[in-house]
Formats: C-alpha cells, sequence, structure tokens
C-alpha cells in the first residue's frame, strides 16, 4: 500500500473529474472519505435502489425507489405500478395518489396499468381497484435494476429493467384468451395543463393535449409528452411494431391516457414477450428524442 494519502479536497476534485460510470480507486484514503467518494460517484452515475422506500406522495404506499441520474422512480409494491417519476427538479411526471374517488386527479394515474378486468386488475400502483401481486428483486447491479412481478392468481407475470436512461417493462406472461394495453396515465412537466403537448415518431410538430391521436403509430411506435415550461419529455417506446391502434386522448383536463394497444375500454396486446421503455429526456427535439430511443433505449440488454 504505498498510494499517497489523498487530501479530501483533492480526491473531491477527483470524482468530479470522473466520467460516468468510472470508479475512482482510492486504495490509501481513509475509510470515510473512500465511502463518502464512493457514494457521491454511485449517485451522479448509476443505478440504485432502495428496497423498503415509502412513495409519500402516493399516500405512504410502501415502493421500490430507483435513483438513476435522470430520474427518480417509485415503483408501488403490491400493485406492481410506477406511482411516480420525478424528474431533476423534482415535478412528478406520473403523480399517482390512491384516494378512492379521486379519479383523474390520483387514483386513475400509473405506468403500465396493463391488466384491466382480465382474471383480475393488475400492473398499477395500488388503488381500490388493483389486485394484489407479488415482486421479487432479480438483479441489482450499478447498471441495472431488475424487479419481477406475478399476480397473485399466478395468471400474469412481468419484470421492470431500471437503467440509467430509461425503465423497460415487460409483459412476460399472459393467460389464454386474455388482452392487456400498455398505458401512461399521468401529467407531463408535473401538473396537467392544455399548453402540455406531445408528439411521436410520424408526428414530428409538437400538438396540444387537448388534441387526440387515434389509431395505430407507424413504427418505430413511440410517443412523447412534454411541458412548455421545460427542455425535457417523458417519452415511452414499444419495442415491437404491431397494427393494433395506440390512442391518446386527455381525461378531465386533469390526465393523459395514452395506450399502446388501446382503443375505448378495448384491448389489443395479446402475445409475449413484449417491451416496452419509458423515461424523460432532456431535449423537446423530434430528431434528437427519436436518436435517443433508437441508439440507447433500443439497444439495452440484460
Ligand atoms: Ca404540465
Ligand atoms: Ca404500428
Ligand atoms: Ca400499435
Amino acid at each position: 500500500m504505498d498510494t499517497p494519502f489523498l487530501p479530501l479536497v483533492l480526491a473531491a476534485t477527483l470524482v468530479d473529474a470522473q466520467d460516468p460510470g468510472d470508479r475512482l480507486q482510492l486504495s490509501g484514503a481513509p475509510k470515510e472519505i473512500a465511502d463518502s467518494a464512493t457514494t457521491r460517484s454511485t449517485k451522479r452515475a448509476e443505478v440504485t435502489l432502495i428496497e423498503n422506500a415509502v412513495d409519500e406522495s402516493a399516500g405512504g404506499l410502501a415502493c421500490y425507489q430507483i435513483t438513476t441520474p435522470t430520474a427518480d422512480w417509485f415503483l408501488e409494491k403490491s400493485g406492481a405500478g410506477l406511482s411516480s417519476l420525478i424528474d431533476r427538479d423534482g415535478n412528478d411526471w406520473i403523480n399517482f395518489h390512491p384516494r378512492p374517488g379521486s379519479g383523474a386527479e390520483g387514483e386513475y394515474r400509473g405506468f403500465p396499468n396493463a391488466v384491466h378486468r382480465q382474471a383480475g386488475n393488475y400492473f398499477h400502483p395500488r388503488n381500490q381497484a388493483t389486485d394484489p401481486a407479488t415482486t421479487t428483486v432479480a438483479h441489482r447491479s450499478p447498471k441495472r435494476v431488475t424487479i419481477t412481478a406475478q399476480s397473485n392468481n399466478g395468471k400474469w407475470a412481468c419484470s421492470y429493467d431500471f437503467y440509467a436512461t430509461h425503465c423497460t417493462f415487460t409483459m412476460t406472461k399472459l393467460p389464454d384468451a386474455m388482452k392487456y394495453w400498455v398505458l401512461y396515465e399521468g401529467t407531463p412537466g408535473g401538473q396537467y395543463d392544455d399548453s402540455d403537448w406531445w408528439m411521436a415518431s410520424t408526428q414530428d410538430q409538437p400538438l396540444p393535449l387537448t388534441q387526440q391521436h387515434s389509431g395505430d403509430i407507424d413504427g418505430p411506435e413511440w410517443i412523447a409528452f412534454g411541458d412548455r415550461r421545460l427542455n425535457r419529455v417523458l417519452a415511452m417506446l414499444h419495442h415491437e411494431d404491431d397494427g393494433h391502434p395506440d390512442n391518446f386522448y386527455q381525461m378531465q383536463h386533469k390526465m393523459t391516457v395514452f395506450g399502446f394497444g388501446r382503443a375505448g375500454l378495448k384491448k389489443f396486446l395479446d402475445n409475449v414477450p413484449q417491451r416496452f421503455s419509458i423515461g424523460l429526456i432532456e431535449s423537446s427535439n423530434h430528431a434528437a428524442i427519436g436518436s435517443q430511443l433508437d441508439n440507447v433505449w433500443r439497444g439495452d440488454s440484460r
């Protein structure tokens, strides 16, 4: 151990100079300095999991909290759905709350809200209608956290892969003759505004949320939601293109209702596995969003 002692200021400077993902070797430094530097580096560059978190904005429900450089994610444990997605400025783009009767102001919100009256209601942050699921931490590394879920009736299963840039939801099991959809019911930029906007792979100019979309999105299937106060979007990518409707409308000027494989209350997705990524991108430029989805999100791997 010939490495010279690193003063705290120098150690911190070196950590700040590191590329994301790189670890500084602090052998020889006092343990508390090394631990502090590692914690800071990890928080900036990697995917971290708190297994026993609480989502205060979702009525104190028990959650997994996943912290990444782009977002803080809250996965509600009993329903196995996302209840909050917090950006760097503290805005919650999902904004779920379970209060009965709150409707589009709270209890309807979430992602992916995938199983609706198909041998139960599953993979929705828990509201009064959600049936329980069981979740398991299947993988945990600096680059990825994977949480799997199975409905307690044993008929449905899915997984969530959290990466530094996005989360990929994969439906892995469905019962015979049942169908599902994958929804974003939330609040662009932290609250619904009529001036919030959307664009899609085949819609390169922003349209206000008051303008709906009906029908299939041509491949690559993606949609993005923005808020004019922010140079940032929430994007969703369906990795497997299909011809099923991907409809969007706003509900009561309180939340988005977007669904891959949805028209009205009809579900269309009928096979597994299918993958759906969601995340925040620090741009509102159509080409830049498309490039991030093609070059980064689509290339994620286990
Ligand atoms: Ca907004
Ligand atoms: Ca399509
Ligand atoms: Ca489609």
